[in-house]
């Protein structure tokens, strides 16, 4: 390819939405461009990109078995009300109504179309198990899009689905999918973790997200520094505290003590001169539009997605004011465990907590020494908080260490949650009618080359690895004036592509500094500098990008290291 002919608007502009790296480089490296919020178009240097990455996981979703199929981004309600998704999301699902009036909505996943494509096509064992991926735009009304296509509404993802006779089946089906994405991300150069995920609203048993590390990245991390425990944060266990006997006799006497206008955590502990750890945070919330009351040690916070899963309900929100004085007969700020009217269930943080401030129920007051079991009574105890620095492993007892991370893929267990709601059900070896068990495996195609930038960057630009680069040489004859420097670039321009390999010559009638720039900032992994001085000599300068060594070698020298050096990056990264 010729770079004067290329659509490749590089830039140094940066757009002032633009808050992270990859977003920053894909707007000035003529990769992307915003057509309205949340929503991007490809240009041609980001498009071969996606290609690369799209190709790699062809590869590997075929070599485990997988079939690729292409299903329809827009999606009849019918199928969304069997499964009962229809109600269950807000705006986030874009719907509309076509003309014959029907309900319809742009998908934003895909579970409830192959459930009914398989359905209707697979009736016996002996068709089972069956593995089917596309490759395909779906649509998420975001109510915040940013990061450029890192979190937008309209992307592509490859989303399969696995389909099996039974869990042991489902089993292997997940596994294969795992070893898939661990080395789809492998050869797309990431270094990645796979961690333990919530399920979310996606149901099912079990899920794991594939992390890109990266300080950028949206999501926090827990590793475990010995044993390989991993999770989102969202979902990481906490060790559970070993119940200590109760000594009541150690029970001091109850105590109201009227505070003012003194209600956050902060407030108590200055008022009455103790710690947070004294303290029990009572937080009301609003589960499928009944009060629960949730209890935490005052130092410690909730984690909803935890406690979402613990209540498995559909709505979880903190309650408002009026909820709050209709279950604590006062407003926020003094609520507490004695006589509330509402279901209480508390973090494990506060099982062995004896002679804690509490909220008394009643405006202006809060009690001093409450206890359970003497002053109040708690039935359901979980492990409901967020994770902490200072926690210990909940596999080894380890310390933890904590990162941030870029999620490029998720692998769910998906169980018979759609197959029985769809009735996807096969006939087993004895004819007995089975439900199917499902699995479902997605990876964000163009999340996946934002996260690549994320790793591999510099005050340059972008430093691609050679597996996903939009090209893996860019020849660069400083002045195409002199005809003996073009004669030699066109030369080694041939040479390298009938080697297969995929060059840019940079043939504008440009300053050197300007095409040097432009090199680092797209991020082409290997430049030939076509000068004077050096050709003089019959030589060029091959620069690696990512390590900014040169090598100055003659015209065929260069051709040989350079075929030589992209395959052994090409197999370094598989
Ligand atoms: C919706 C909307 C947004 C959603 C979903 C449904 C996320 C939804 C979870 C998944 C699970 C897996 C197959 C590929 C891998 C991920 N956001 N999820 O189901 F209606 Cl608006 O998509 N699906």
């Amino acid at each position: 390819m010729r770079y004067s002919e290329m659509f490749l608007p590089t830039g140094r502009e940066i757009p002032s939405d633009a808050e992270i790296v990859s977003h920053r480089l894909m707007i000035r490296a003529g990769m992307i461009r915003k057509l309205t919020s949340g929503i991007y178009s490809y240009l041609p240097l980001g498009f071969r990109v996606i290609k690369k990455v799209e190709q790699i996981v062809r590869e590997e979703m075929n070599r485990a078995g997988a079939q690729e199929v292409f299903l329809p981004a827009v999606q009849p309600a019918e199928l969304w009300q069997e499964s009962g998704r229809w109600q269950q999301y807000g705006k986030e699902l874009l719907r509309f109504r076509d003309r014959q009036d029907r309900e319809c909505c742009l998908g934003p996943t895909h579970e409830e179309v192959i459930t009914d494509l398989v359905r209707n096509d697979v009736k016996t064992y002996r068709q089972l198990p069956r593995n089917l991926y596309q490759i395909q735009t779906k649509f998420r009304d975001e109510v915040r899009p940013r990061f450029g296509i890192m979190r937008c509404k309209e992307f592509s993802m490859k989303d399969a689905y696995s389909f099996d006779v039974d869990e042991k089946g489902a089993e292997i089906s997940y596994e294969k999918m795992f070893e898939a994405y661990s080395r789809i991300f492998s050869r797309c150069g990431l270094k990645f973790r796979a961690v333990e995920a919530d399920t979310g609203n996606i149901g099912g048993s079990f899920s794991h997200e594939f992390m890109v590390m990266a300080d950028t990245g949206e999501d926090a991390l827990v590793f475990c520094s010995s044993c390989d425990y991993a999770a989102n944060v969202e979902k990481a266990e906490v060790a559970r505290p070993e119940k200590k006997a109760v000594d009541e006799s150690a029970f001091s006497p109850l105590e109201e003590i009227h505070t003012p206008d003194v209600r956050t955590i902060e407030e108590v502990c200055a008022f009455l001169d103790v710690t947070p750890q004294d303290v029990v945070k009572t937080l009301i919330f609003l589960v499928d539009d009944s009060p629960v009351a949730v209890l935490v040690r005052g130092d410690e916070e909730i984690n909803e997605a935890k406690l979402r899963s613990y209540l498995g309900c559909d709505s979880l929100e903190l309650a408002t004011d009026d909820i709050i004085y209709e279950v604590t007969d006062s407003p926020r700020g003094f609520a507490g465990p004695i006589n509330i009217k509402s279901r209480i269930v508390a973090d494990y943080s506060f099982v062995n907590m004896t002679n804690c401030v509490v909220g008394a129920n009643k405006e202006d007051y809060h009690i001093k020494n409450a206890n359970i079991g003497r002053d109040f009574k708690v039935t359901e105890f979980a492990d409901l908080r967020l994770i902490k620095e200072t926690d210990s492993c909940p596999r080894c007892e380890s310390p933890l260490r904590f990162a941030r991370g870029i999620e490029v893929g998720h692998v769910f267990k998906l169980g018979t949650k759609y197959s029985k709601a769809m009735k996807a059900t096969y006939l087993d070896k004895d004819g007995k009618e089975k439900y199917m068990v499902m699995g479902c495996y997605g990876i964000g195609i163009g999340r996946t080359a934002a996260a690549s930038i994320e790793q591999n960057y510099d005050d340059n630009g972008i430093i691609w690895p050679v597996s996903i680069a939009p090209f893996q040489v860019m020849i660069t004859p400083v002045n195409i004036k002199d005809e003996a420097l073009l004669t030699t670039a066109e030369k080694l321009y041939q040479g390298l592509m009938d080697k297969g390999i995929e060059v840019i010559l940079d043939d504008r009638d440009e300053r050197a500094g300007v095409k040097f720039n432009d090199a680092d900032l797209i991020g082409i992994p290997l430049r030939i500098t076509v000068g004077p001085k050096r050709l003089a000599e019959g030589k060029v300068e091959v620069k690696i990008r990512k390590s900014g060594e040169v090598e100055v070698l003659s015209v065929d020298e260069a051709e040989k290291f350079i075929v030589d050096w992209v395959q052994a990056e090409l197999k370094a990264d598989g």
